[in-house]
């Protein structure tokens, strides 16, 4: 079975808390902070053992993660058999459709991320009181090279992404891990997830139960967004022209903003529903050529076909743990249409296979103008390197018709592939 005590926490639950802060660093000093990891940060590292319960989760939750280049820094010359992870995301940006690595935050360009600190607790307080401790511990052997900080929404939008919609919905369940499965959770092998466990092999033993850590900073563009909403709503006798723009926005989604599936309720929000989460996740999606139910190109059914590919067991799941970053919109940008300060996902995805999770799903998925009904991108995480995206499908009164995307509304700002390892490593191999 699973070692839950070396496994780290964010991986297989998520480590769910208002606010969480990604803190990248670079090393310094090799020698001294491969002590320092054993002896300062691996008795802070949150286990999934001590996640499970509340009792047991410390006021601060902590993990970390290695890029490649942090790797290579402590000396470790074990392939984790994962080129992606070992070219780095800056080299993907291409195949990714990234609109040029302009976008990119500056420091996700460069070599110096060696590794991610990932901090999450109930108050930026507590955060930054973990954060100062730890600088202190730590001395001269790293440096702070960038951070970001992510915030759930306030009330009532708590657990909404920033264009409005219920989030952290349907993530997989991990064979041994899961013990109920929810209605229409995708059952995954262990070995999906984690690599080493059960389905996935080739990597050095002390790796096993560790898992790669995709992070993207993806801005998204809310005035715009809803603008270009109000501006398109579907036209249906029974709908008002606000409804007709909530319609064009589940659609693109796939689901309502209350999490309710379109798939299950076609034209008007069912919040009762998008609450239940015995009932919100339990569908697929039905082969209809007028796409009165859910779109071909609606984001979840270009993330997770379901019934599109025949079957669900397509070793394409990845484990979703992100959370919004910056500010709610305020009354001048709303006014103006217009983003002036930025937000957005900080997006994170947990996979053994980069190539088979999250670079699959933006790449051969999302992006594709073909997969798999031959619609065009996703509306929502498509990209075609900043051109215009024309998709068919969303407007169920003429499924012929093209909507034209002009601007992208999530564009990625980079980021970086990491490993987050298992406890055993953070005390063995990584650190002598
Ligand atoms: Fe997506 N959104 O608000 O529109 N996503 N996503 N995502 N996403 C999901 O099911 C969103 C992104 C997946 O199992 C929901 O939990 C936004 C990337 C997958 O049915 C919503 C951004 C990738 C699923 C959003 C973003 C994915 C999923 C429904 C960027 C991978 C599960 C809530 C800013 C490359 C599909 C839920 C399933 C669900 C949104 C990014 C993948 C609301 C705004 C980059 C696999």
């Amino acid at each position: 079975g699973l070692n839950l005590d070396d496994i780290q926490a964010d991986i297989l639950i998520g480590m769910k808390k208002m606010k969480e802060l990604f803190y990248f660093f670079g090393i310094d000093d090799v020698a001294s902070f491969k002590t320092k990891l054993a002896t300062d940060i691996l008795p802070l590292i949150t286990t999934t053992t001590q996640m499970l319960e509340n009792s047991t989760q410390p006021i601060t939750l902590l993990n970390i993660a290695f890029s490649q280049r942090g790797l290579d820094a402590l000396n470790v010359s074990d392939s984790l058999g994962d080129s992606d992870f070992s070219n780095g995301q800056f080299n993907d940006a291409t195949n990714l459709n990234d609109p040029g690595t302009t976008n990119w935050v500056p420091e996700f360009t460069g070599t110096g991320i060696h590794g991610v600190l990932l901090f999450a607790s109930d108050s930026v307080d507590n955060i930054n009181d973990a954060v100062s401790s730890l600088e202190s511990a730590m001395g001269n052997s790293i440096k702070k090279v960038y951070s970001l900080s992510g915030a759930a929404r306030p009330a009532p939008n708590a657990g909404h992404e920033h264009f409005g919609f219920l989030d952290g919905i349907s993530n997989p369940a991990v064979n041994g891990f899961t013990s109920s499965p929810l209605p229409g959770q995708s059952n995954v092998s262990a070995g999906e997830i984690l690599v080493g466990e059960d389905g996935d092999s080739g990597r050095p033993d002390w790796a096993k139960g560790g898992s790669f850590l995709v992070f993207r900073q993806l801005k998204q563009l809310v005035p715009e967004f809803n603008k270009f909403l109000t501006d398109n709503p579907i036209v249906m006798p029974n709908l008002t022209l606000q409804q007709g723009s909530d319609l064009l926005g589940a659609r693109m989604v796939g689901r309502w903003k209350s999490g309710a599936p379109v798939e299950l309720s076609p034209l008007f929000d069912d919040p009762v529903l998008g609450g239940d989460r015995f009932r919100n996740n339990d569908f697929t999606f039905a082969e209809t050529t007028d796409q009165s139910g859910c779109p071909f190109g609606a984001h979840i059914r270009k993330t997770r076909p379901r019934i599109d590919l025949g079957t669900d067991d397509t070793g394409r799941h990845i484990m979703r743990a992100g959370i919004p970053y910056g500010p709610e919109v305020s009354t001048d940008e709303a006014t103006a249409n217009t983003t002036s300060t930025e937000r957005g996902l900080a997006f994170i995805s947990y996979q053994s296979s980069i190539g088979n999770g999250f670079k699959f799903l933006q790449q051969t998925w999302a992006n594709s103008e073909f997969f798999a009904h031959g619609q065009g991108p996703d509306p929502i995480i498509g990209a075609l390197k900043g051109a215009e995206r024309d998709i068919t499908g969303l407007d169920p009164t003429d499924t012929t018709k093209t909507t034209k995307l002009t601007t992208d509304f999530v564009v990625s700002r980079g980021g970086e592939y990491f490993f987050s390892p298992p406890l055993s490593a953070i005390s063995g191999k990584l650190s002598v």
